[in-house]
């Protein structure tokens, strides 16, 4: 018997999402199309990368002092070739570079801005496990010319699409451009990444908490007592839940998006403001969070609300279901009222 033939590509489904919004131009369109691309290129050497002996650091430190692995070059590069050309970018920034990344020249300069980070989670390649590429674009503030910095300093509630590629047990690229979030899942036999996923929504509570809990000494009272209230130490207000940690925000969040719960990056007496870069991780997945109905803190503000002040820029994060993040912030503040 031949295969069930009705499928949705990435392309027709927003082709009909246009429609349906006769003002877009398209660009936006195709800026997706260019990052779909892209991911099809990573995750093609993501899965080779056993085989070729591409693993490994390249040798370099990326701007956060941390080692930089072959394929997060690579990554990285893929990216940037995928956006840089089109003439519907003004400018990029990456998590791997340290400054605003012009669009080369002789390219005329398009309306929107694109941050990424190209690979996520990276430590887990050298263990098979999985990784991501987050992804934001902005309309660009300033009116002509090469993009400046103000173009990728917005507040996330400038976002006009973001989303995430999860390179897992499957290649999924999920995304929302405010209306909705949708997932689809690449099937490798014809190169199409097909709906998978359509308008997902979160559990305003979930069964998971995803916290890196080796750091517990060193959180304030606030957080430990929400996290101990995640453990069930806190019946009459929190059910307790399971715990889940893959070290990977994309997946992790992915995870809890559909089966429901909350992952946390607090900050900590080390750094108070926690690991997670605002622009490249937090800002795109708060979007991606609240499109689906949850919630996304920095443990009091609204991810979305705060105004970067530089590309590299850390921030606490607590993102999830909407009651549990609420839990969090509750719980923080009393805390705090209390000291
Ligand atoms: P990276 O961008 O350098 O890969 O780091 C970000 C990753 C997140 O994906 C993940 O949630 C977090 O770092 C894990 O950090 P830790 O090992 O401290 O728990
Ligand atoms: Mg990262």
């Amino acid at each position: 018997m031949l295969p069930h033939t009705q499928f949705t590509t990435l392309e027709r489904f927003i082709l009909n999402q246009e429609r349906i919004h006769p003002e877009a131009t398209g660009e936006l369109t195709n800026l997706l199309y260019d990052i779909a691309l892209a991911a099809k290129v990573i995750a093609a050497q993501i899965r080779r990368a056993g085989l070729v002996n591409i693993l490994g650091a390249a040798g370099a430190m990326n701007v956060q002092d941390e080692e930089q692995q072959k394929l997060d070059v690579f990554a990285n590069e893929t990216m940037k070739d995928a956006l840089n050309h089109t003439g519907r970018v003004c400018a990029m920034g990456s998590e791997e570079d340290e400054q605003l990344i012009p669009i080369p020249e002789g390219v005329p300069a398009g309306k929107y801005a694109i941050l990424f980070d190209p690979l996520d989670g990276s430590s887990n390649i050298d263990v098979n496990a999985s990784v991501g590429t987050i992804f934001s674009i902005y309309k660009r503030v300033t009116t002509s010319g090469p993009g400046q910095l103000s173009d990728v300093l917005q507040p996330g509630t400038a976002i006009v699409a973001a989303g995430y590629i999860l390179y897992g047990s499957s290649v999924m690229m999920v995304y929302s451009a405010g209306k909705g979030v949708h997932g689809f899942t690449l099937d490798p036999t014809i190169g199409e990444f097909l709906l998978s996923h359509e308008n997902l929504s979160t559990p305003r509570t979930g069964k998971y908490y995803s916290v890196n809990e080796s750091n517990f000494g060193r959180w304030s009272k606030g957080v430990q007592l929400a996290v101990r209230g995640f453990h069930g130490d806190d019946p009459d207000r929190m059910k307790g839940k399971n715990s889940r940690y893959v070290g990977a925000l994309v997946a992790d969040f992915h995870r809890n998006l559909i089966a429901g719960g909350v992952f946390m990056y607090p900050g900590d007496i080390k750094n108070p403001k926690g690991k997670l870069r605002l622009l490249y991780e937090c800002a795109p997945m708060a979007f991606i969070a609240e499109a689906a109905g949850g919630a996304a803190t920095d443990g009091r503000r609204r991810i979305l609300d705060i105004v970067p002040t530089a590309l590299h820029e850390r921030t606490a994060l607590v993102i999830g279901g909407a009651d549990d993040v609420g839990y969090v912030s509750m719980v923080i503040a009393e805390s705090e009222d209390g000291a």
